[in-house]
C-alpha cells in the first residue's frame, strides 16, 4: 500500500527549491550566443492592472493556460520568454487610492506584491527577473521618450476639442472609454467639455491598421471589431457653393457621401451644429434660432444624437446652396444628426434613399425626389409605383439600383453612375473621390495625477517645447493632494514648485505641462521592454528585440478588442517607420480566454460577494488541482461556471495517478511486475495519448488534453489488472505520464519524477516525449460492416479488438443505425477483426 498524496507537504518541498534554481528565467547571454542557438517562443499575457481585490480564480483562466503553454514549449526545446509586469498607472489605481485615502504610490506597490504572491502561489512560470511596473521611472522615462518620438514625427499634437468628460473621475476620456454614454471605469453619465488636449494621430495609420489585420492570426471577431471601429468608408466629396450676401464671394460646403449616384435626389443640405459655417451663414432673421439650436445640440451626447429612435430635428439657416449639376437652389439646414468630426460634418440630404434624411424631410416637409430604382424593378412593373424600401422605411429605397431622373446619367447602374459623377465633379473642381474613417485621433492627455507626465514645457516666448531627451524622465512629483479638485485641471497644476521651470530653449521662466498620459500609453510598448528590461540607455536593446519579437502568442480578455490592441499596433507601426523595430505587427497570434463565472452564474465581483480566490482553493485542494481544473472546466475560449464538484473530480484523478505510480514503481514488486515481452496495446495507448496531448496543448485545447490523460489513466488501471505489459513498459508509461502532466500539475509530477522514479533533475527540465505514428497506426484496422449482407460502413478500430467490442463499435455507426431503422436484430455475424453483419 502506498501512502496517500499530501499536496501540502509536496508543495512545501518544491516551492523554495524551484525558486532558488531560477527554473523559468530566460537568462540573458551577454555574448548573445543564446539568441543564435535556440528557436525562441515569446508568450505573453495582457499587461495586468493589479487591482485592490487581488486575483480570483477567474484570472487563472488567463494565467494558467499561458503557463501550461510556456512549460510545454520549454520542454519542446524552445527558448521561452514568459514575463510579467504591472500596468499600475491610470484611473483605476488612482480611483482606488482616492476611495481609500492612501497614496497610489503605496497602494499600487501593495497590489503588485499581492498579484505576484498569488501568481507564484499558482506556480505561474514567469521569469520574475524581468518584472517591472509602468510606474517605475526607469520605465516611464521611455514612455515619455516615445511621446517625444511621436511629437517629432508630427503624430502628437495639441488642440482644443469638445471632449467626453466624466464628472465622477474628473477627467477627459477617449471615445473608446465611453460606452453607451457612460464612463468605462465608474459608470457615470459623461458630458462634454471643451479643453486643450493632447492627441496621437492614429488616423494617419488607419489604412495600415486595417490592411495588416490580414497578416495576423487573431480571432475573426476581434479583427472585425477593429475594422468596424476604424470604419473606413469610400465615397466622394461633393462641394456645394453658396453666394454670400452683397456679392461678397462664396461659401463652400464640402459634403461627404458614399452615394454620389444619388446626387440628383438632393433636396437639402444639413450641417452639423458644430460646423464652422452653421451660425456664420445664417441669415439675420434666422440667426437667433440657429444659435439657440446649436447651443442646445452641444449638450446632447453623440450617442443620443445618432440614435435612430430619436426624432430628427434641425433648423433652417435661411440660405440656399447651388446644386453643382442642376443649378437648383438647395435649402441649407443645421441638424444634430449630422456629426462633427465625421466626413466633413455636412451631408447632402437625399430623402428618397437615406433613412435619416427621409425622417428629417418628412418632419420638415422637404421634398422627396426618387433617383434610384431597384434593379430589375422594370420587369416587375414596379416603376412609378411605390418603391419598396429595402430597409423597411416606407418610400425610402436605400439599395443600389438604376439611376433615373438624373440628367445624362439616367439609366446607369449605381456603381458606374457614382464613378462617373465623381470623375466629372473632380474635373470641374467641385469634388472628387474621398475616404473617411469613423475612428478619431487618440486623446492621450488626462487631467489626473497618477500617470506619466507629458514631457512638454510651455514657454511664453517659445511656445510648446519638448523636454530634451537627456532630461528624461520628467519625474512625477510626490503630492499629498492627489485627488482632482474639480476645476478640470490636473492635481499636478497645484505642485507649483514642479510646474515652474525654465524653458529648455530660451532659458526663460516656463511652465510644465500638467496633464499626464493615459494609462494606455504605458501598455503600448511594454511587450518590447520585456526583451531587455534592464537596459537604461535605450527603451530596449535592438538585438534582444530582434530576437524575441514579435510576441508569438498573446493572451487576454476579448474586452480589449479596440483600445489597447489598436494602440499597441499603432505604436509598433510608428516604431517600424522610425527604424526602431523590424516588424509591423506586435502580436502574431492572439487568443481570448472565456470568462469564468461564479457558481451563481454571474461574473465574480467583490460587490456580489461571489469571488473565489486561488488562495482558498489551493489551501483546500492544492495548486495542481486548481491549475488542472481551471483548464479542464471547459474549452479555453468558452465562458464557464465554477463547480466545486468538478475540482473534486480532478483531485481524485491526481490521487489515482499518485497511487498507481507508487504501486507499480519501486522495489522487487517493480522488477517482478508484468510479462517479459512488450504489450502492443499498452504501447499503442501510450503513443496515442502523447499525440493527443501534444496536439491539444498546441491548439490551446487544454481541456481535452486533460481528458486524454484521464482516459489513459483508466487504461493503465485496467492494464494493471491484466498484468500484460512488461516492467520496462510500466516504467516508461509512468515517466511519460509524468512528463505529459507536468505543465498542468507541476508539483505532483515533480514529486513522482524525483522521489518515486528517482531521477536526479527536475521534471521541468526534461524534454517533451515524442510519439511514433507507426505504433499508433499499425495497431489500427478497418473492418467492413454490413446490414443484411450489404456493405453499409467501414470502421477503424484497434487491431486487437475483441469480438464483443467490435460488435459494439459496428452497431454505433450512424449508417448502420439508419439501415437497421429501429428493427430488432435477429442475428449478428462477427468475423474476428474483419467483418460484422447484422441481420434484421
Ligand atoms: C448622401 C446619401 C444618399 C448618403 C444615400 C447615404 C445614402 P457611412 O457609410 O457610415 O460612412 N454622412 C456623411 N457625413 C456625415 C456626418 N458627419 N454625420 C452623419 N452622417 C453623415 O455613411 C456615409 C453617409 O453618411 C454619407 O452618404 C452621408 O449620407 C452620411 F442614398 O450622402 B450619404
Ligand atoms: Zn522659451
Amino acid at each position: 500500500m502506498s501512502r496517500a498524496y499530501d499536496f501540502k507537504a509536496v508543495e512545501k518541498v518544491w516551492r523554495p527549491i524551484w525558486k532558488k534554481s531560477g527554473l523559468y528565467e530566460t537568462g540573458s547571454d551577454p555574448e548573445k550566443a543564446l539568441y543564435r542557438k535556440a528557436k525562441k517562443h515569446y508568450i505573453l499575457d495582457f499587461f495586468p492592472y493589479p487591482s485592490g481585490a487581488g486575483l480570483s480564480v477567474g484570472h487563472c483562466r488567463n494565467y494558467v493556460p499561458t503557463c501550461i503553454s510556456a512549460r510545454y514549449m520549454r520542454m519542446k526545446g524552445y527558448n521561452v520568454l514568459h514575463p510579467m509586469g504591472w500596468d499600475s498607472f491610470g484611473l483605476p489605481a488612482e480611483n482606488y487610492a482616492i476611495e481609500h485615502g492612501v497614496h497610489p504610490r503605496i497602494t499600487t506597490r501593495r497590489h503588485e506584491a499581492t498579484y505576484r504572491r498569488q501568481m507564484e502561489l499558482v506556480a505561474c512560470s514567469y521569469d520574475w527577473s524581468r518584472e517591472f511596473s509602468s510606474t517605475d521611472p526607469a520605465y516611464y522615462r521611455w514612455t515619455q521618450w516615445f511621446f517625444l518620438l511621436l511629437y517629432r514625427r508630427g503624430l502628437a499634437y495639441r488642440a482644443a476639442g469638445s471632449q467626453w468628460w466624466c464628472p465622477q473621475c474628473q477627467t477627459i476620456l477617449a471615445n473608446e472609454q465611453v460606452e453607451d454614454g457612460r464612463c468605462w471605469r465608474c459608470g457615470s453619465q459623461v458630458t462634454k467639455k471643451t479643453l486643450q488636449q493632447w492627441y496621437f494621430k492614429i488616423t494617419d495609420y488607419a489604412d495600415r491598421l486595417i490592411a495588416d489585420l490580414d497578416d495576423v492570426d487573431w480571432p475573426e471577431s476581434i479583427k472585425s471589431m477593429q475594422r468596424n471601429w476604424i470604419g473606413r468608408s469610400e465615397g466622394a466629396e461633393i462641394v456645394f457653393r453658396v453666394e454670400k450676401p452683397a456679392g461678397d464671394g462664396v461659401w463652400e460646403i464640402e459634403t461627404f457621401t458614399t452615394r454620389p449616384d444619388t446626387l440628383f435626389g438632393v433636396t437639402f443640405l444639413a450641417l452639423a451644429p458644430e460646423h464652422a459655417l452653421s451660425t456664420e451663414m445664417a441669415t439675420p432673421e434666422r440667426r437667433e434660432s440657429v444659435v439657440a439650436y446649436v447651443n442646445e445640440a452641444q449638450r446632447q451626447t453623440e450617442i443620443d444624437r445618432q440614435s435612430a429612435a430619436r426624432p430628427k430635428t434641425g433648423v433652417f439657416t435661411g440660405r440656399y446652396a447651388v446644386h453643382p449639376l442642376t443649378g437648383e437652389r438647395i435649402p441649407i439646414w443645421v441638424a444634430d444628426y449630422v456629426l462633427t468630426g465625421y466626413g466633413s460634418g455636412a451631408v447632402m440630404g437625399v430623402p428618397a434613399h437615406d433613412e435619416r434624411d427621409h425622417a428629417f424631410a418628412k418632419r420638415y416637409g422637404l421634398p422627396v425626389k426618387e433617383v434610384i430604382h431597384p434593379a430589375g424593378a422594370e420587369e416587375d412593373g414596379q416603376i412609378g409605383g411605390q418603391i419598396g424600401g429595402q430597409t423597411g422605411e416606407e418610400g425610402c429605397f436605400t439599395g443600389q439600383g438604376v439611376m433615373v431622373d438624373s440628367g445624362r446619367y439616367s439609366g446607369l447602374g449605381s456603381k458606374e453612375g457614382a464613378a462617373r459623377i465623381t470623375g466629372d465633379l473632380e474635373a470641374w473642381g467641385a469634388g472628387g473621390p474621398a475616404v473617411t474613417y469613423k475612428m478619431r485621433d487618440w486623446l492621450i492627455s488626462r487631467q489626473r495625477y497618477w500617470g506619466a507626465p507629458i514631457p512638454i514645457v510651455h514657454c511664453p516666448e517659445c511656445g510648446t517645447v519638448p523636454v530634451p531627451e537627456e532630461e528624461l524622465p520628467v519625474l512625477l512629483p510626490h503630492v499629498e493632494e492627489f485627488a482632482p479638485a474639480g476645476d478640470g485641471r490636473s492635481p499636478l497644476a497645484r505642485a507649483q514648485e514642479w510646474v515652474n521651470t525654465t524653458c529648455p530653449e530660451c532659458g526663460g521662466p516656463a511652465e510644465r505641462e500638467t496633464d499626464t498620459m493615459d494609462g494606455f500609453a504605458c501598455s503600448s510598448w511594454y511587450f518590447l521592454r520585456f526583451a531587455s528590461p534592464h537596459v537604461d540607455d535605450a527603451p530596449f536593446d535592438p538585438e534582444a528585440v530582434d530576437y524575441w519579437l514579435p510576441v508569438d502568442v498573446y493572451v487576454g480578455g476579448a474586452e480589449h478588442a479596440v483600445m489597447h490592441l489598436l494602440y499597441a499596433r499603432f505604436w509598433t507601426k510608428v516604431m517600424y517607420d522610425a527604424g526602431l523595430v523590424k516588424f509591423e505587427e506586435p502580436f502574431t497570434t492572439l487568443r481570448n480566454q472565456g470568462v469564468l463565472h461564479a457558481a451563481d452564474g454571474r461574473r465574480m465581483s467583490k460587490s456580489r460577494g461571489n469571488v473565489i480566490t486561488p488562495d482558498e482553493v489551493i489551501a483546500e485542494h492544492g495548486t495542481d488541482a486548481l491549475r488542472t481544473y481551471v483548464v479542464f472546466i471547459g474549452p479555453f475560449e468558452a465562458n464557464v461556471v465554477w463547480d466545486d464538484a468538478g475540482i473534486k473530480g480532478v483531485t481524485r484523478f491526481l490521487d489515482r495517478f499518485w497511487t498507481l505510480a507508487n504501486d507499480v514503481i519501486g522495489g522487487d514488486d517493480e522488477k517482478n511486475r508484468g510479462t517479459t515481452s512488450a504489450d502492443p496495446a499498452f504501447a499503442r495507448q501510450m503513443h496515442r495519448t502523447i499525440k493527443r496531448v501534444t496536439e491539444d496543448v498546441e491548439a490551446f485545447r487544454f481541456n481535452t488534453a486533460v481528458a486524454a490523460l484521464m482516459e489513459w489513466l483508466n487504461g493503465l488501471y485496467e492494464a494493471a489488472g491484466n498484468n500484460g505489459a512488461s516492467a520496462g513498459q510500466w516504467r516508461e508509461a509512468i515517466e511519460t505520464f509524468c512528463l505529459l502532466l507536468a505543465p498542468f500539475a507541476p508539483f505532483i509530477t515533480e514529486e513522482v519524477w524525483r522521489h518515486v522514479l528517482g531521477h536526479g533533475t527536475s521534471v521541468h527540465r526534461q524534454s517533451w516525449p515524442a510519439y511514433d505514428d507507426e505504433v499508433i497506426q499499425a495497431a489500427e484496422i478497418t473492418v467492413a460492416v454490413q446490414v443484411n449482407g450489404r456493405l453499409r460502413d467501414t470502421i477503424t478500430v484497434p487491431a486487437e479488438i475483441g469480438d464483443e467490442e467490435l460488435e459494439k463499435a459496428a452497431l454505433a455507426s450512424a449508417n448502420v443505425q439508419r439501415h437497421v431503422d429501429g428493427r430488432p436484430i435477429r442475428k449478428t455475424i462477427v468475423v474476428s477483426q474483419r467483418l460484422v453483419n447484422f441481420v434484421v
